[in-house]
């Protein structure tokens, strides 16, 4: 978004606040061992600065760290952005057509409020009986502590999401013992991850067209996944489950482990995940995969169902994070003084094209409600929204407009049609829970078609989708 606003300096100042120390956001926070993209590298990139140095075909999180500061950097937009501030509260003023915004570095007013404060940024806390009450070492796996060695400890992991599968291989390589907390079982397909050849690199670095065209062909192959997804072909579901199932036979020789990582719901109601590295792991010697639901936390290790004591050194929190709950809605008033939260609270998270919000005039969120993928980038989606935003913001300068704020029944039209696509999704049918659906069991978070009809209903502003205040100057 930066980039965009720097690319179009008509469009008017401004300035990027981030808690954090520097640019990268979940690229940034999440350095445990073994982050890595379970999305192809070449379409994990902006499509405006493509990555000639990707190493791997899926890339380890430092690549891409380094790649989304050296990409701030080159476009000179660093100097916009004041690290280490937190906004307190966002209100929108009414009378003046601005967002009055109180910050940990002081208070500032903008005609327009962009969030981009993304959907896996607030670690969420499994709460068991006597989880403070641990005297061991605790962190979550977004908070990793790099200064806590696990070399030779008893470890306990509680999670087996995405994250849990990239940790487990990488610590049950040095802990003493590792017991794996599995909740439900996760579907595992296996990852093809490998160093990209000579000849690739030099393709993608000298031959005109060749990286643009192999990112093209690795779209396609995702995006042909989608019907898996929605329902229309769920077939192909059969096929992904049979391997996945293969992965499980692969990694593991013992029947009663195997069965216990066999997941009993739909592949693809939680995410698909991939890695040829965690049953493997599951496997060794020194990791236990214990399924009996943690009833207490001790000072000295974990209490499950059955009664059992299992005495540990360390725990790490792989349990997630807020999702369907956002956690910037509480900090954000609009009209009337109403929250985020609070427009939210009785029919959970909804917007309008996943960007805009009715009661929130000149408020653009950055993968907002319904903008989630299970099969592609979200680099896409980022795209085609930072488009839609600029694309407002430069009909709101020629037509002299001081506020959009989408109409109600825009709003409510989208939001029937998505959740009507939505019923025959394998994530709200396939019998499972997931971080998708709210405490309502709606899917608050995912894109139910395809990416490019999403980048097509945002290609342009729909201004008649909208209610809009004329400036100042326009009324005088
Ligand atoms: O979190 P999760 P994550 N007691 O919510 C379990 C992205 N990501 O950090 O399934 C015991 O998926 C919970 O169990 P259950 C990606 O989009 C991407 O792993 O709810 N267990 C589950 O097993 C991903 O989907 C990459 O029954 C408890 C786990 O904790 C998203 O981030 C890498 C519990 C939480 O899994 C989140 O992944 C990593 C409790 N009280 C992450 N509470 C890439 O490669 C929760 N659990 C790009």
């Amino acid at each position: 978004m930066a980039i965009k606003l720097n690319e179009n300096p008509a469009l008017g100042d401004f300035l990027v606040i981030d808690k954090g120390v520097e640019v990268g956001g979940t690229w940034r926070d999440n350095t445990y061992p073994g982050a890595a993209c379970d999305v192809p590298s070449q379409l994990y990139s902006f499509s405006f600065s493509p990555n000639r140095d990707w190493s791997r075909s899926f890339s380890p999180q430092p690549e891409i760290h380094a790649y989304m500061k050296r990409v701030a950097e080159e476009a000179g937009v660093l100097d916009r952005f004041r690290f280490g501030v937190s906004v307190e509260s966002a209100a929108w003023d009414e009378a003046d057509n601005v967002w009055r915004i109180s910050t940990t570095a002081g208070e500032i007013s903008a005609n327009v409020l962009v969030t981009g404060s993304g959907g896996l940024s607030e670690p969420k806390l499994p709460e068991i009986d006597g989880i403070d009450t641990f005297a061991g070492e605790i962190f979550h796996s977004a908070r990793w502590n790099h200064d806590y060695d696990l070399t030779g400890k008893r470890v306990a992991i509680i999670g087996t999401g995405a994250s849990s599968i990239q940790i487990v291989p990488e610590v049950a390589k040095k802990v003493a013992h590792l017991d794996v907390y599995q909740r439900t079982a996760p579907w595992v397909l296996p990852r093809n991850d490998r160093a990209y050849l000579g000849v690739e690199k030099l393709g993608f670095r000298f031959v005109p067209g060749f990286q643009k065209a192999y990112r093209t062909a690795i779209y396609w192959a995702l995006e042909s996944r989608v019907p898996m997804f929605t329902g229309q072909l769920p077939q192909m579901r059969i096929a992904a489950t049979a391997m996945a199932k293969r992965n499980i036979a692969k990694g593991i020789t013992d029947p009663e482990l195997r069965k216990t990582v066999t997941p009993d719901f739909e592949i693809g109601c939680k995410r698909v995940l991939i890695s040829n590295a965690y049953y493997p792991a599951l496997a060794r010697d020194n990791v236990d995969v214990v399924t009996d639901g943690i009833t207490e936390i001790t000072p000295t290790g974990l209490v499950t169902s059955d009664g059992t004591i299992r005495e540990v050194d360390a725990i790490i929190v792989a349990t997630g994070f807020y999702t369907t709950d956002q956690p910037i809605a509480a900090h954000v008033k609009g009209l009337d003084g109403r929250t985020l939260a609070d427009a939210w609270s009785e029919h959970g998270m909804a917007a309008y094209k996943g960007t805009t919000i009715s009661g929130f005039p000149n408020l653009f969120q950055i993968v907002g409600p319904n903008t989630g993928l299970s099969h592609s980038s979200m680099v896409f989606i980022i795209e085609s929204q930072i488009a839609y935003a600029i694309s407002a913001l430069t009909t709101m300068k020629a037509k002299h407009i001081a506020s959009v704020e989408p109409l109600r029944a825009a709003q409510e039209e989208w939001n029937a049609d998505l959740q009507s696509r939505m019923q025959r999704t394998v994530w709200n049918s396939g019998g499972c829970a997931s971080w998708y659906l709210d405490e309502h069991g709606k899917n608050t978070i995912l894109w139910p078609r395809s990416t490019f009809k999403f980048r097509q209903l945002l290609s342009t502003f729909d201004i008649d989708s909208y209610v809009t205040t004329p400036s100042k100057e326009q009324v005088a």
